[in-house]
């Protein structure tokens, strides 16, 4: 085909289905299913090194406890070894995670955070 051929018309559109009696059929949209979002709960480990105000702080700043939901929420991963800090969507939970994570690695403590479905 030479560089200067006229480019190819478009396609002129199907014609409509027809059933066997030759009539129109028209596709009825099924109404979507909107399924709710799968929920992930932030979880944090304990370990023996991290100051217990660090993990406050990180309850506060980041789960939006105030100090006393968070002193309980620490202390209840103190003694139990781990616990919830909030119940979010897959990428919320996500990045909360990675928050954690980066402002523990900062602050050169090895507390450790972890998201599972809820
Ligand atoms: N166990 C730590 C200490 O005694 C405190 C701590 C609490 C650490 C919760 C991590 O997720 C944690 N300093």
């Amino acid at each position: 085909m030479s560089e200067d051929a006229a480019p190819k018309p478009p396609e002129p559109p199907a014609p409509p289905s027809r059933d066997e009696a030759g009539g129109s059929v028209v596709a009825e949209r099924k109404p979507a299913k909107v399924e709710p979002p799968g929920m992930y709960q932030v979880v944090m480990l304990n370990d023996d090194y991290t100051p217990m105000e660090f993990v406050v702080m990180v309850l506060q700043q980041y789960f939006k406890r105030d100090l006393e939901t968070a002193t309980q929420i620490m202390l209840k991963i103190h003694h139990e070894g781990r616990g919830v800090c909030g119940v979010y969507t897959k990428d919320v939970a996500a990045t909360k995670v990675e928050l954690v994570l980066a402002a523990a690695r900062r602050g050169g403590h090895p507390l450790q955070c972890i998201m599972e479905a809820a």
